[in-house]
């Protein structure tokens, strides 16, 4: 049994063995001396910071969904791929009672937590380390739920580097919540299965503040290299999914952070209300609370108690469009199958990825006019990727900022790049927005890469 590409099991303790090379996380054809160097430097930072070698590192990607955005929380299915971008931890059982988070990116100062699990995040106070301690209070309570014993809990000292850029619509957030807990994982030699610890750190991430749906977690964990993957949940399953290999998926950064956990309110946890409130009352104009409150005949602060997040959201809100956010919830949900099917199906490949085009080309009118979750930056971009031979293009994640996906055929994917170079990203340098030598960060084409690992190196 192993870690990774290892059917069930996800751990590093007697059953499950940890890695100890990189090829078969990072796989063949990519930039392994990069990636060596990545993690030979922050075993130097550890170093330096802690004064020993780490006990063992683990790694967990970020993803481009390429269909089926804003569903997962209403449990229909989705399918994303995992890219090259993670996040990797370095760790070891420290003394004391402290969690220490470092980074290797001086940008992110050093966050300190009491080792206790049962310790709230402090969510009004927002701070890049609080992700790993969504790790950490998830491994703990799945531990409970289940009965197993994990003595006293444990003191750390932490290092990570992530590739992930931050509020992308990449999954930053979930690589660095999947990497913090199977880290943890490994440091205590728990071997938990895939599916459950897929299930589990959604859960964790909860703990943020955002009433996450589990297609990030599941990805990062279930990814196989080469594959998309069909994500269904209730229970999670993960089916591959291969891709026409005349297409390529380019994705680009539109430059607007999506603030997720600090817009929780009238942002994504907005919708994940409405679509609630939707699956009981539907009509075209927006709704009022008064109104809906006569219609179920309960104070909508009644129907969400116990949920301070959706609290906020009621406070901050102030009429609900429940029509339309079903309706790209219905609609969306149907394209992710017959996505897949298209896949599956005996067209041509011309055809087939003409036909995936205008899928995503759905998707995105869907997102952006229903759902309303994109922004000027966003449409500017999505249109440049059209205008520039994209067979196909989409906001990616949650939307309001970060990143497009857009399916571009194989042989013009250099001067497609090119292209977008030129007429999204250069006023932008000019302007001082992003560095040029920055600019592989936000523009790049990306094949399916692995899920989790531990390594010992
Ligand atoms: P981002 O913001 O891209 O990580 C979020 C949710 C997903 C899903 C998408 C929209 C979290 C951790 N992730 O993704 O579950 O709902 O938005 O499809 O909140
Ligand atoms: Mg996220």
């Amino acid at each position: 049994v192993v870690a990774v590409g290892g059917e069930d099991v996800l751990g590093a303790g007697e059953l499950v063995p940890a890695l100890s090379s990189l090829e078969p996380v990072y796989g063949e054809g990519s930039p392994l001396d990069e990636a060596r160097l990545r993690f030979d430097r922050l075993g130097d930072r550890f170093g330096e910071l802690y004064g020993a070698r780490p006990a063992l590192f683990a790694r967990s990607p970020g993803r481009v969904n390429l269909i089926g955005e804003h569903i997962d929380y209403e449990g229909y299915s989705v399918l994303p791929m995992a890219i090259r971008q993670d996040m990797i931890v370095a760790i070891r059982k420290a003394d004391g009672g402290q969690v220490r988070v470092a980074n290797v990116d001086d940008k992110y100062p050093t966050c300190v937590y009491p080792a206790d699990p049962n310790k709230e995040i402090d969510i009004k106070n927002h701070k890049w380390g609080h992700y790993f301690m969504c790790g950490y209070k998830g491994v703990y309570e799945y531990a409970r739920s289940k009965g197993i014993d994990m003595g006293k809990p444990v003191a750390l000292d932490v290092v990570v580097d992530g590739t992930v850029p931050q509020g992308s619509g990449l999954s930053s957030s979930a690589a660095f919540v999947c990497s913090a807990t199977i880290a943890i994982m490994g440091i205590l030699e728990k071997n938990f299965p895939k599916k459950e610890v897929a299930q589990f750190t959604c859960q964790s991430e909860r703990h943020i503040g955002t009433q996450s749906g589990g297609m990030d977690q599941a990805i990062s964990i279930m990814a196989k290299p080469g594959f998309a993957e069909l994500i269904d949940f209730n229970p999670i399953k993960a089916t591959d999914v291969q891709l026409p290999p005349g297409g390529t998926f380019v994705i680009a950064h539109c430059l607007a952070e999506s603030k997720k956990a600090e817009t929780a309110a009238t942002n994504y946890n907005n919708r994940v209300v409405e679509c609630r409130l939707a699956a009981n009352l539907l009509h075209e104009e927006p709704y009022t609370t008064e109104e809906i409150e006569k219609i179920t005949g309960e104070s909508l602060s009644s129907v969400f108690q116990g949920s301070q997040t959706s609290l906020d959201v009621l406070r901050a809100a102030k009429h609900f469009k429940l029509f339309q956010r079903a309706f790209h919830v219905y609609s969306e949900a149907r394209r992710v199958y017959t996505f897949r099917d298209t896949v599956l199906s005996k067209l041509s490949e011309e055809d087939m990825l003409k036909k995936l085009g205008d899928l995503m080309n759905d998707s995105h009118y869907s997102c952006s006019v229903l759902y309303e979750c994109s922004c000027p930056e966003l449409e500017e971009l999505v249109k440049i990727c059209r205008d520039n031979g994209a067979l196909g293009a989409r906001l990616t994640g949650a939307g309001w900022g970060g990143c497009a996906v857009a399916l571009v055929k194989e042989g013009i994917v250099p001067q497609f790049i090119l292209n977008l170079k030129e007429k999204y990203y250069k006023s932008r340098i000019d302007r001082g927005v992003i560095k040029q030598s920055d600019l592989g960060l936000y523009v790049f084409a990306s094949k399916p890469s692995s899920g989790a690992a531990i390594l010992k190196l």
